[in-house]
């Protein structure tokens, strides 16, 4: 299932970095993008809902579907998959972990500095003065407004056609600079700037590893490439490493 290769460059590297995305999410109940969506927002597709314009022309309807994934996720439990990356960062001597998810999963299975590319659900921002808010008044008038300036407030995510945090990505880019095994899982691999972080890795010289439902043995740069459940491929591999562990 695992193969020895794989194995081996686990057991052998100094520094592992792991890019993760909607996938990794998919057995705790969150539809990814691909997903069709489904009731009341079967009609429209992420790639609308999530950018700056849907925003400007209809704040409500945008902020909605933020508030219905903000449910989903609250009721969600992280899976087997997210729980493996947890303990993997415990037993290797580097670890950097890089998500596009946006659902607070990875934190809540107990990763403890995952990189969110794409910001965080969990957090609204003043979209004139970008001013961070954890908790905020979700009252009759929605999107809920800035209490200091009274613009609206925003999901904390980043939006297509909007630039990621730049200390995040320049964290993302160091990693994958510097690992010597990237693991990419449970993303589609076509949102830059993200998608271009594993072809950075193999580019300098790094093993890496793709575990997607619908791997494509594909493109340059996957040197291996499992077909599969992340929450049940990552127990596995990271398996190999614990204790007991077949040598
Ligand atoms: C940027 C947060 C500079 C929000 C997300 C034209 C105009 C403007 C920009 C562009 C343009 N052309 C290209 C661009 C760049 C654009 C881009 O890449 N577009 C793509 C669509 C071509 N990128 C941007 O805009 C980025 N910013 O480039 O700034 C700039 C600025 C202006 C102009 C030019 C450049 C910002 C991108 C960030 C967007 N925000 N999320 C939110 O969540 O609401 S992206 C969002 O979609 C996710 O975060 C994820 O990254 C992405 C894809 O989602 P999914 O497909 O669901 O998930 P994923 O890809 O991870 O696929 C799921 C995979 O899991 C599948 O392969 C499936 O088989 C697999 N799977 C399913 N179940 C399992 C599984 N695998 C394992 N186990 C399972 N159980």
């Amino acid at each position: 299932m695992i193969p020895e290769g794989l194995i081996a460059a686990l057991r052998a590297a100094r520094h592992v970095a792991v890019l993760t995305g909607a996938g990794v999410s998919a057995e705790s109940g969150i539809p990814t993008f691909r997903d069709a969506q489904t009731g009341l927002w079967a009609r429209y597709s992420p790639e609308e809902l999530a950018s700056p314009e849907a925003f400007r022309r209809n704040p409500k309807l945008v902020w909605e579907w933020y508030a219905w994934r903000r449910r989903l996720v609250a009721e969600a439990e992280p899976n087997a998959g997210h729980y493996a990356l947890a303990r993997l960062e415990r037993l290797v001597p580097r670890f950097t972990l890089i998500t596009q998810n946006v659902d607070g999963l990875h934190r809540r299975a107990g990763s403890t500095d995952p990189i969110e590319l794409h910001g965080s659900l969990a957090r609204a921002r003043c979209s004139a003065e970008d001013t961070l808010y954890d908790t905020w008044d979700e009252g009759d008038e929605l999107p809920p407004r800035c209490p200091a300036c009274g613009a609206y407030l925003r999901p904390d995510v980043v939006w297509f056609g909007e630039l990621l945090p730049q200390a995040a990505l320049a964290r993302a880019w160091e990693a994958a600079r510097s690992c010597d095994l990237f693991l990419s899982v449970g993303t589609s691999g076509l949102v830059e700037p993200a998608a271009s972080l594993p072809r950075l890795a193999y580019g300098k010289g790094a093993a890496v590893a793709v575990i997607n439902l619908d791997v494509r043995p594909s493109a340059e740069g996957q040197l291996f490439y499992l077909h599969g459940k992340s929450g049940e491929l990552l127990p596995l591999l990271v398996g190999s490493l614990e204790p007991g562990a077949e040598p």
